[in-house]
């Protein structure tokens, strides 16, 4: 019963360690790239004021960004994202900007609709 009790408060504490870090959120969103190249070019694109920490992961095509909700927005970070030339699963990024991207990043888009 103890251990129970136990494994209810670490879970609690992480998970509230996790979402609450002094104003800061985590949240993880889908980008779609392709190399090391993009994951620079993503990772700089959510690197703004308000924004902590970003990161790109190549294999799962998710990116982990926290920040603070008060400077920046959820919303802002998709569209900084797909101002680049990255889709999101939120924001399309413009033809013309993905068109631009290298040959080697131009990752399959997703399906419309
Ligand atoms: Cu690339």
């Amino acid at each position: 019963m103890k251990a129970v009790f136990f494994s209810i408060l670490t879970i609690a504490a992480f998970s509230l360690s996790f979402k609450i870090d002094s104003g800061n959120i985590t949240e993880k969103f889908k980008v779609y790239g392709n190399c090391g190249m993009c994951k620079e070019r993503i990772e700089k694109a959510l690197m703004v004021k308000g924004v902590k920490y970003a990161y790109w992961d190549k294999t799962t095509e998710m990116a982990t960004v926290k920040f603070n909700p008060e400077v920046v927005t959820l919303d802002q970070l998709h569209k900084n994202v797909a101002a680049v030339g990255h889709d999101t699963d939120k924001v399309k990024a413009d033809d013309k900007v993905y068109e631009n991207l290298h040959s080697c990043c131009q990752y399959e888009r997703p399906k419309k609709g």
